[in-house]
């Protein structure tokens, strides 16, 4: 039996991946963590064990694992890419002074730990197109020196005092239930709302700027399958390529325009963003994902975009 602690529970990813837990270990047994300020609401705050957990406290951490017995954490801690890069310092004390905390924790308690690597691991000197599992890992932005040095200090950890660290990087993740807020990719889940509002989306990044992208639905079960993937089967740890679909925003636009012919769109681009997404990949490999504990995405571009149309529909009563 899991007993699972999500840290970051009511951002983009975990206000969805607790919900998924929770219908697949049992309600009781998956605890949302969240700071003041960000409480779970709704169902989330309804239907399982809500605790106070600030990643930049240890001993709050240690309490909520030792009172529900926790065996399995998500830390989904973060600030995105475009916000880290105008709060480096927090950032860094987010990322990975609340990853060490996490870490000592689970080192202590006997947890497993995932947290979420990114596709901004990588920086302009790792190969564009397919790249590879094993590459040099040179990021230029804030968000991704804290992605790699997680990567680093995860292996670490598993190395060293033999904690069970797991992880994926994350493409951009487009979903309709909580916005992201404050990442390079965002612009792929906004376009959706404005398609659906009747409105004209104002893109911030270029035409010919390709970067991976995937459906919430296949993360989450990402996140989860890696979790309970087979150890011996493991050549790697932190953390695995994965990947379903890369697109420009030319390419976004058109498929929405298949199913909203009125839909239009203007480029404003937001210089920040661009120079992030340039200094990003393209398209990564996710061989060895796929080999190592059968990886496979479900959606692709047509497939998410026919849903995120119709949930959103729904949700804004349009
Ligand atoms: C961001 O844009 O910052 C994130 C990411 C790709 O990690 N969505």
């Amino acid at each position: 039996m899991k007993n699972v602690l999500i840290i970051g529970s009511t951002g983009q990813i975990g206000s969805e991946l607790t919900m998924k837990l929770r219908g697949i270990y049992g309600n009781a047994n998956v605890v949302a963590g969240y700071i003041p300020g960000a409480e779970p609401k709704g169902e989330l705050a309804e239907s399982g064990p809500k605790e106070i957990v600030d990643i930049t406290n240890a001993q709050q951490i240690a309490d909520v694992v030792k009172k529900y017995d926790i065996d399995t954490i998500y830390n989904l801690a973060a600030l995105l890419s475009a916000v880290a890069e105008n709060k480096p310092q927090l950032a860094w004390k987010i990322g990975i002074g609340g990853l060490m905390n996490t870490l000592e924790v689970a080192r202590e308690h006997h947890c497993a730990v995932f947290t979420p690597s990114s596709i901004g691991s990588f920086g302009p000197n790792a190969p564009k197109d397919g790249t590879p599992q094993d590459t040099i890992q040179q990021p230029r932005t804030m968000y991704g020196v804290t992605k790699v040095s997680g990567e680093l200090l995860s292996n670490y950890y598993a190395l060293k005092f033999g904690v069970d660290t797991r992880s994926v990087r994350f493409p951009g993740l487009i979903s309709y239930v909580a916005p992201p807020g404050g990442g390079t990719t965002d612009y792929a889940v906004d376009i959706y709302y404005s398609a659906v509002r009747g409105e004209k989306f104002i893109c911030p990044i270029k035409a010919g700027t390709f970067m991976d992208m995937m459906y919430m639905p296949d993360a989450l079960r990402a996140a989860i399958e890696i979790m309970e993937a087979d150890p011996s089967r493991l050549q790697h740890r932190n953390s695995f390529n994965i990947a379903s679909m890369s697109f420009d925003p030319d390419i976004i636009y058109r498929k929405i325009k298949e199913y909203v012919p009125s839909f239009e769109m203007e480029y404003q681009v937001d210089p920040l963003r661009q120079a992030i997404a340039d200094s990003w990949p393209n398209r990564l490999d996710d061989t060895c994902a796929r080999i190592e504990w059968d990886w496979k995405p479900e959606y692709d571009l047509d497939g998410m975009t026919r849903d995120m149309l119709e949930k959103l529909r729904v949700k804004l009563g349009k």
